[in-house]
């Protein structure tokens, strides 16, 4: 056999440089490079072999670790899955800094490959800086936190073990159904240790992604199903635009008249002046989305999680004998609501699906109610766009400002705070990939953070970062890694001098907005209710290195946005706002428990209110 003598960090490298995926007869290197922030743990090890091989694999220094496995993830979810970046940390927080990102790419089924330094197999050294000691087990580390947030979890105590367990890990990143988080933790000492690895593991691997085809039998069981609907809709997730389904879905929907919502990974899988787009589904829905919602007979779920915002608390579904059709790769998702199961590919079961229905078009009433709720939502788009709010704007401006400013073919990310609703109902996409909204996770920080891997993914399209002040002061850092690689970044720093969201969600659960505004502490009442702190994000922003701009008011930032367009450097255009006049609710509701008892009467109102409510919750079985 032949064999090549390379230390752990060297095959690490090797192997990853030589992975592609296939799809459609078009082939991609996974892997576009490895992020990393050296320590003690991968310094020597991976950081030795990064060194060697600096010509042939790219290596990007990052400021935070949780910002470089956030941006790995955007850089993937903007690649439909089909390639992603390594991340390569120190030990000890080095490594657990990954952890929330790691989640959030599991959860939005998102692949990352995680590479976290450990502490030394050898234990004669032991405890070493950052280890965690545990009296009942020494087979133990930080690095086991990672466990539940993996789908693929191993630690490599010999080198040879490198030889069954890269390709297991590539086998789960590269699966539609089962992707996510993939960390392989790497002691330091093992990773600086030297093996005569087979020179076929160092081979070019393309792993062809399939298209897998739904059960007949199931599909002709579905098509008489939509055969028999009156009310029929499609719920269209995150699984349309990876599968790059939206032209079959358009063709689907436009031969039998099924209108549409989308989830918040699928927004975008129609444009949202399609005939059949009734935009936003659920919780952050609107109005259009969730009245057809209420009453559908039948919901097709093409590529969702059916999270609680979609299905707004299991509310969204009031029609007594509605059922649900779900087309899905992953058999966990497929099987939720009880669902008549197609297990395959989203665009080649719409497409065998939609053969099956030939000749099924729904009713000319429906069809009307479709119409006249789609021109009733755009009017108050139109409306919310352009609400005149002064002295400052209100977001909902701001929001169409830059939709109605932004080319069809730029990227809006977001990911936590007011903005995603908002963002949810109101922003108009015009093509598949405009609108990346981290939500599974809906993490703050994810936005500056992943507008890098979006940018990097695609450095034809302008990147707008969409983040309020909360997210950024959480996570802002990597400003400095877009002007140190030149990834231009347009970011839109909603600033409202606090968290308007958690207030708003604390006034509708009784606790009366309490400590959400950024506010010093008052000595008089001993509360944060005090003056507003002096933080200076306009000079926050500039000290990374940024072309920052301050506009006041919806005038001032269109031109903003125009002076950004034409930087050559990351721009932060901060604007104030309103942190009062919010985007209603439309049709929907979202269970967050309210306290059963108190002394507050604001809290007994949210309470009784709450006992309401949630009576529309219900069980699918
Ligand atoms: C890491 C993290 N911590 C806490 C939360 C809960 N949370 C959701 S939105 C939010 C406030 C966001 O503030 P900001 O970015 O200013 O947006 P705004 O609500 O003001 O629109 C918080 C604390 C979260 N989503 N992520
Ligand atoms: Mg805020």
């Amino acid at each position: 056999m032949k064999t090549r003598r390379l230390t752990v960090g060297q095959a690490v490298v090797e192997f990853l440089k030589q992975q592609y995926v296939g799809r459609d007869g078009v082939e991609h290197q996974f892997f576009a490079g490895m992020f990393g922030i050296f320590g003690h743990g991968n310094v020597a090890g991976i950081g030795q072999a990064l060194h060697q091989y600096a010509d042939t694999f790219r290596f990007y220094q990052t400021r935070n670790e949780q910002a470089m496995a956030h941006t790995a993830a955007a850089f993937a979810k903007m690649s439909n899955r089909l390639r992603t970046l390594a991340c390569t940390t120190s030990i000890g927080p080095g490594a657990t800094n990954m952890i929330t990102a790691a989640a959030g790419a599991t959860i939005n089924r998102i692949p990352v490959l995680l590479l976290p330094g450990d502490i030394f197999s050898k234990r004669l050294v032991a405890p070493v800086l950052q280890q965690l000691e545990s009296p009942a087990s020494q087979d133990i580390s930080v690095n086991d936190c990672f466990k539940p947030i993996s789908r693929y979890w191993d630690r490599i105590n010999r080198p040879e073990q490198l030889i069954t367990s890269l390709p297991e890990a590539m086998r789960v990143l590269t699966s539609q159904a089962e992707t996510g988080a993939v960390t392989v933790a790497l002691p330091q000492d093992v990773q600086a240790e030297a093996y005569d690895y087979p020179a076929a593991l160092f081979e070019k691997r393309v792993y062809t992604i399939p298209r897998p085809r739904a059960d007949v039998n199931l599909l002709k069981k579905a098509a008489d199903w939509i055969r028999a609907s009156k009310r029929p809709m499609v719920i269209a997730g995150g699984g349309v635009i990876y599968s790059e389904a939206t032209e079959q879905l358009a063709q689907f929907v436009e031969q039998t008249g099924i209108p549409v919502a989308e989830t918040m990974a699928g927004k975008g899988s129609l444009s949202y002046d399609h005939p059949q787009c009734l935009g936003a589904m659920g919780v952050t829905g609107t109005s259009s989305a969730n009245i057809i919602a209420r009453d559908a007979d039948l919901v097709i779920v093409v590529g969702s999680r059916l999270s609680d915002f979609t299905t707004a608390s299991k509310t969204a579904f009031q029609h007594s004998a509605v059922r649900f059709i779900t087309v899905n790769v992953c058999e966990f998702d497929a099987a939720k609501h009880a669902a008549l199961p197609l297990l395959g590919d989203a665009r080649a079961t719409l497409e065998e699906l939609g053969a099956l229905v030939k000749g099924y078009r729904v009713g000319g009433d429906y069809a009307a109610q479709i119409a006249q709720l789609r021109e009733a939502w755009e009017a108050e788009v139109d409306q919310l766009y352009h609400l005149g709010h002064e002295p400052l704007p209100a977001q909902s401006e701001v929001i169409g400002v830059v939709n109605e400013f932004s080319g069809p073919k730029d990227v809006m990310v977001c990911a936590a705070g007011s903005m995603p609703g908002d963002l949810h109902k109101l922003w108009r996409s015009r093509d598949s990939k405009q609108y990346h909204l981290e939500y599974g996770y809906s993490c703050m920080g994810y936005e500056v953070a992943g507008g890098l891997g979006i940018k990097m993914a695609d450095p034809s399209r302008e990147v707008y970062v969409m983040v309020g002040d909360g997210s950024y002061l959480m996570l802002g850092q990597e400003i400095m890694t877009s002007i140190q690689e030149g990834y231009k970044l347009i970011i839109v720093l909603v600033n409202n001098d606090g968290h308007s969201s958690i207030n708003g969600l604390s006034e509708a659960t009784g606790a009366q907005g309490y400590a959400t505004r950024f506010l010093y502490r008052n000595s008089k009442t001993g509360q944060l209710d005090g003056e507003r702190l002096p933080v200076d994000l306009v000079a926050n922003a500039a000290s990374l290195g940024a072309h920052v701009i301050e506009a006041t008011c919806v005038t001032s930032l269109k031109s903003a946005l125009g002076e950004a367009k034409a930087a050559d450097r990351t721009t932060v255009v901060k604007v104030d706002v309103d942190f009062e006049p919010r985007v209603p609710g439309y049709e929907s509701w979202w269970d967050v428990p309210v306290a059963e008892v108190s002394e507050v009467d604001t809290a007994q109102q949210a309470y009784a209110e709450y006992q309401v409510k949630r009576q529309k919750e219900r069980y699918f079985l």
